[in-house]
């Protein structure tokens, strides 16, 4: 009767699942991301049913507090199935009080206020219950999630001592969002916001939104592409972002806007947009003055100028220092920043791409204003699977250096592939720079502790879309997740979050939460042997970037063809970034730029990306580069393929809705996976003229097949 033991487990839980027990079965869309708060088992909730009966809040409350306050009841309902009672007189007694500011402390707290700083909160065990302490009120909410995290995770919530302060101030989503709805990069349907309804309706959506924002202590969303349209900053969207900053300021997350540098001329009617002239400085200082009548809580501008073809300073003869300090004057008098950002490359430059922005940005150290921040992307190129840490990190000390990841997966297989970017987050913030010796961590820099920095932030370009389950896919959400988690806590373990975001996702047995955050893990290691093994980069087909195009080399900027990146011809592969090339390396510090100019000390996961190597080169396997670079292309689809299996082990503990889209989702992987490897040893093989390692399975069909695969129509372009 059974054609699988799965099918016979749904069974068994269809007939024993008291309604209370079995939350986790009920059909799920994703919506309610990792904040579900199904019901727990009758024996899991005995111990956590005393911990929250009684709320003790602040007379006064603020809609932050109150929030607190209702997300509290919300999860405490949904997980204990008891709502507790809130009260405002402390005397009366009570076992969860949140205290905010100024407010007395219950007996025995002993918390240093001083030491949480304006966002930082402490969950402390006091005698009866527990307390949530912070100066803020937006603090106390970041707390209470905390707390219920902890049910979530099935941690103790006795004998709590934890103090937690984010590593930097801006913790901030960039959506690539444009003003017609479209999003560039986006692979989760239309654009959260409904520009052309604004500000009179207000979807109940952006409520969710920041909710979901404020439970991982993320701090600030920057509302539109850096490809910037000037329309944004005339006062009929400026109504509109600022009905967003109304929904926002509650949950502590701040609005910031996209600034087209020629905005002036396009918008202002200045037939220059010259940072250094007069008449656009005050264009500038009156636009700001007039934002923050609207939203005074306004964030500031994110900027991407001199860059793929948008205006900037550079047209006019100035520096980026000149552009940037133009707007931070502006915005100072608010309390405004200024997020310029460092990813900029010309196609009239013939230097390696991967060294202009320091080129370009190194010698002005020390000349931005204070308000100014240098947005870097993680690696040199662009969001690839794998890149070194930019070398910008630790080379401006006298700069904040925002770091700029991308959380929507442009190059990583779009919202289909399962790629737990946590752990290469974590990879790049745990890197050493050397700055100033051994330990300079990039997380070092970004958080300003190694250099003295003041202000500090990491941005993540975000997932969020209008689909159902935000984020395109269920597995993507962990990416956000994560990515928030780790903006708060840039030495917090990508392991650790992905196993609270699988709990708080799907389900808590460790029987599923094991195989899951094991496949989580290896998934970033899998898309990079099935894109980009071994270093390579940028090997993408044009436009959309969507699946492989190794073989493009004639599209009229240099720097955009894969051929430029991988450099194979009959002899060998990979970019010479060592001193008999690009000298990319001597961008590195010591003993970096020592190290990844010895093909020897270079690991191997970036042989590529520095040296250009024969085909016959000795790998440490034994192999020869050409068949080390078979077999990686290969493991990458089999890791694929166990990835799919692990999860098809795993039906019956969740809700079948989320599991059978998961199911479709790791097919498309596993075939375009394959399509990757086919692809690139076929093209590959035509240039380097060897054999398939013995018992490797030749590519189904010949390059031309895979020359001619065109998606004209794939999204996020
Ligand atoms: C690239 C994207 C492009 C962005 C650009 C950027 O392909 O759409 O505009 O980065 O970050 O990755 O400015």
């Amino acid at each position: 009767m059974f054609d699988n033991l799965s099918a016979f487990r749904i069974l068994i839980l269809a007939i024993v699942c008291l309604p209370f027990m079995c939350g986790a079965s009920r059909a799920e869309d994703g919506y309610d991301l990792w904040l579900r708060y199904p019901a727990m088992e009758r024996g899991e909730a005995r111990q956590y049913k005393a911990a929250a009966k009684r709320i003790v809040v602040p007379a006064a409350q603020s809609e932050t507090l109150e929030l607190a306050v209702r997300e509290l009841e919300r999860g405490l309902a949904g997980m204990l199935d008891a709502a507790p009672s809130v009260a405002s007189d402390a005397k009366r007694g009570g076992n969860l009080w949140l205290v905010s500011g100024d407010a007395a402390l219950p007996q025995g707290a002993g918390i240093d206020m001083a030491a949480l700083g304006p966002e930082g909160y402490a969950i402390r065990s006091v005698d009866g219950g527990t307390v949530i302490a912070a100066n803020s009120d937006i603090g106390v909410l970041y707390g209470a999630f905390h707390f219920l995290r902890l049910m979530q995770t099935r941690e103790n919530v006795t004998g709590l001592d934890i103090t937690e302060i984010p590593s930097v101030d801006v913790r901030i989503i960039n959506h690539w969002d444009n003003l017609d709805r479209t999003v560039e990069r986006g692979y989760s349907g239309a654009s959260i916001w409904d520009w052309h309804k604004l500000p009179d309706y207000l979807d109940p959506r952006y409520e969710d939104y920041a909710r979901a924002l404020a439970s991982i202590g993320i701090n600030g969303v920057s509302l539109t592409n850096v490809n910037a349209d000037a329309m944004a900053l005339t006062p009929a969207y400026l109504e509109k972002a600022a009905a967003l900053a109304g929904v926002f300021r509650p949950y502590g997350v701040k609005i910031y806007q996209t600034a087209r540098f020629s905005a002036p001329m396009e918008i202002g009617g200045l037939d220059t947009a010259d940072p250094l002239d007069p008449e656009v400085r005050a264009w500038w200082k009156a636009k700001a003055d007039e934002i923050y009548e609207l939203i005074p809580d306004f964030g500031g501008f994110l900027v991407k100028a001199n860059s793929e073809g948008q205006p900037g300073p550079q047209d006019y003869g100035r520096n980026h220092a000149d552009g940037a300090n133009m707007l931070a004057d502006a915005l100072a008098p608010h309390g405004g920043i200024v997020m310029w950002r460092a990813f900029v490359y010309s196609e009239h430059n013939p230097e390696d791409r991967a060294k202009q922005a320091y080129a370009q940005f190194v010698p002005l150290d020390g000349k931005f204003r204070d308000n100014v921040l240098v947005q870097v992307k993680n690696g040199p190129i662009d969001f690839q699977p794998r890149e070194p840490f930019h070398p910008m990190f630790g080379a401006m000390p006298k700069t904040p250096l925002m770091m700029e990841f991308q959380i929507t997966k442009e190059y990583l297989g779009f919202a289909t592939h399962l790629v737990y970017l946590g752990a290469y987050y974590e990879e790049v913030l745990s890197a050493d720079t050397y700055a100033q010796g051994e330990g300079s961590t990039v997380a070092k820099i970004v958080d300003g502790s190694l250099q003295d920095i003041e202000l500090t932030g990491v941005a993540g370009v975000g997932n969020a879309g209008s689909d159902r389950n935000w984020s395109g896919s269920h597995f993507d959400q962990a990416n956000w997740y994560a990515f928030g988690r780790l903006a708060w806590d840039l030495d917090a373990d990508s392991k650790d979050i992905a196993e609270d975001w699988a709990r708080m996702t799907f389900a808590n047995d460790d029987a599923f939460v094991r195989p899951v955050v094991a496949m989580m893990m290896e998934s970033r290691e899998a898309v990079v042997d099935y894109m980009t093994p071994l270093g390579l980069t940028h090997l993408m087909a044009t436009g959309h970037h969507y699946g492989p195009g190794p073989w493009v080399c004639d599209l009229a900027r240099p720097e955009w063809n894969p051929c430029y990146y991988h450099k194979a011809d009959e002899e060998g592969i990979g970019f010479d970034r060592t001193a008999s090339g690009s000298n990319a390396v001597a961008q590195y510090e010591a003993p970096l730029a020592e190290i990844y100019g010895d093909v020897e000390t270079t690991p191997e996961n970036l042989l590529l990306w520095f040296h250009h190597l024969p085909w016959d080169y000795e790998m440490k396997s034994g192999r020869t580069l050409w068949d080390e670079l078979v077999m990686r292309y290969t493991e990458g689809v089999a890791e694929v393929h166990e990835m799919r299996e692990t999860w098809e082990g795993l039906e019956g503990y969740i809700d079948q809705e989320r599991y059978d889209q998961i199911v479709a989702f790791l097919k498309i992987q596993e075939k375009e996976a394959q399509w990757w490897r086919d692809a690139s040893i076929a093209y590959f093989q035509s240039v380097s003229g060897r054999p398939l390692p013995d018992g490797v399975a030749p590519p189904p069909h010949d390059l031309d097949y895979y020359k001619a695969i065109s998606h004209p129509y794939a999204p996020g372009h």
